[in-house]
């Protein structure tokens, strides 16, 4: 009650991925093809490898919801693998570099990183990408938006940051028409080139991609208390994605070596009588350095943060790694992988931050059914105009 939690379950090549979605309110209209658009769009982008022409990812929701409607009880949802070969599948006689290989079998105190590397695989991001898509229907149901994009590939951006992002449908028009979900559809043919050159070479490419979000009130999340923190959820939750090293919100690490007067964002007096013009009443920031975040809570302003992805760890060149059997030198086994999974991150980065503001959202309006979480919104942007 108050919050939204979820649990997954389910291994890489097993039979199915399960999910367990907690605290929407009755009387949300769910719509599984929301959700599946998500999951197309994660198995989607350049440089996939040969498991995502296996595998055909649609979400069966299995309880929690009458009519299409949510009923405030659990929502189960399950994606099957097609790819469900687990019992046949060798035990590597290798530890991979860059796996959780070696790490997880010194934990568990036996040679097998098939048991580990089964629930440390990036397949489990399908069943996460399912959950947060039901649970952002909840915050969209309000007007918020939340998008995700790629801006780097291989140490490369796809071009200088637009300083004045154009709309939210314009940006998703774009992003769709790129192969790599970057805002620069123009670009592709220069990375199809640099990708298809490192698969030639048997490599893998890292990057970075940046999620928004527009459509927010002022005061989600809490300053009380550090889990509470927005800023610290989002954090987690974004590093939570197998292959992440790093985050930035607004500035970002640049706000490290600027004085605080190029930093902080000035408030100026706004014309809070038009509640489309200015949702946020009498103020406004003059500027978005912070990223819609100040005090662990949201400004009203875009949420802004920025994810840095290693790159794929399963290289078809192979990497230096030891023999189990001999302790002798050898190269890491190699089956199929992807060239790079940025594209496929962000969709992932998306629906973890959908879910995190959903969640917030959940614990400042509270409610048991959808109507309830209306009129506590409402409230809440009236009090926020007149202030
Ligand atoms: C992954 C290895 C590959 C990826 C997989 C993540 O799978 P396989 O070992 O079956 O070739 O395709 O990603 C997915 C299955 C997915 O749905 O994104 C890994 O080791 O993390």
């Amino acid at each position: 009650m108050g919050t939204l939690r979820y649990t997954t379950a389910g291994e890489s090549h097993g039979p199915a991925l399960t999910g367990i979605l907690e605290g929407l309110p009755a009387g949300l209209e769910l719509s599984t093809e929301r959700i599946d658009a998500e999951l197309i769009r994660r198995q989607g982008g350049y440089g996939r490898g040969g498991r995502m022409r296996i595998e055909r990812d649609r979400v069966q929701v299995t309880a929690g919801t009458r009519g299409g409607r949510t009923l405030g009880s659990p929502l189960a949802l399950v994606l099957e693998n097609k790819d469900a070969t687990i019992e046949d599948l060798p035990v590597p006689g290798n530890a991979r570099p860059g796996h959780a290989d070696l790490a997880g079998s010194q934990k568990f105190g036996e040679l097998d990183p098939r048991a580990v590397l089964e629930r440390a695989s990036a397949r489990e991001t399908a069943i996460r990408v399912a959950l947060a898509g039901a649970a952002r229907q909840l915050i969209e149901h309000f007007g918020v938006r939340v998008f995700g994009h790629v801006v780097e590939l291989g140490g490369e951006r796809f071009a200088s940051e637009d300083a004045e992002l154009p709309p939210v449908d314009e940006r998703e028009q774009r992003r769709d028409a790129s192969q790599f979900f970057s805002l620069h559809p123009e670009c592709d043919e220069a990375f199809i080139a640099k990708v298809d050159a490192a698969k030639e070479a048997g490599d893998t490419l890292g990057g970075v991609f940046e999620v928004r979000a527009v459509g927010l009130p002022p005061g989600l999340g809490s300053h009380a208390s550090g889990p509470e923190r927005l800023t610290s959820r989002l954090a987690g939750a974004l590093m939570s994605i197998p292959a992440m090293k790093g985050v930035e919100f607004g500035l970002g690490f640049e706000a490290a070596r600027r004085p605080g007067s190029r930093v902080h964002d000035a408030i100026d007096p706004a014309d809070g009588s038009d509640p489309v013009a200015s949702p946020n009443g009498r103020f406004r920031r003059r500027t978005n350095n912070a990223g819609g975040l100040e005090g662990g809570m949201t400004t009203g302003e875009e949420l802004v943060v920025r994810v840095a992805m290693k790159p794929i760890s399963t290289l078809r060149r192979g990497l230096d790694t030891v023999d189990f059997a001999t302790g002798e030198s050898t190269r890491a086994t190699y089956q199929r992988s992807d060239v790079t999974a940025v594209p496929a991150a962000s969709v992932v980065g998306e629906a973890l931050v959908a879910f995190e503001l959903a969640k917030a959202w959940r614990e400042k309006f509270g409610g048991d059914a959808l109507s309830q979480v209306e009129a506590a919104v409402a409230f809440h942007r009236d009090q926020v105009r007149g202030l």
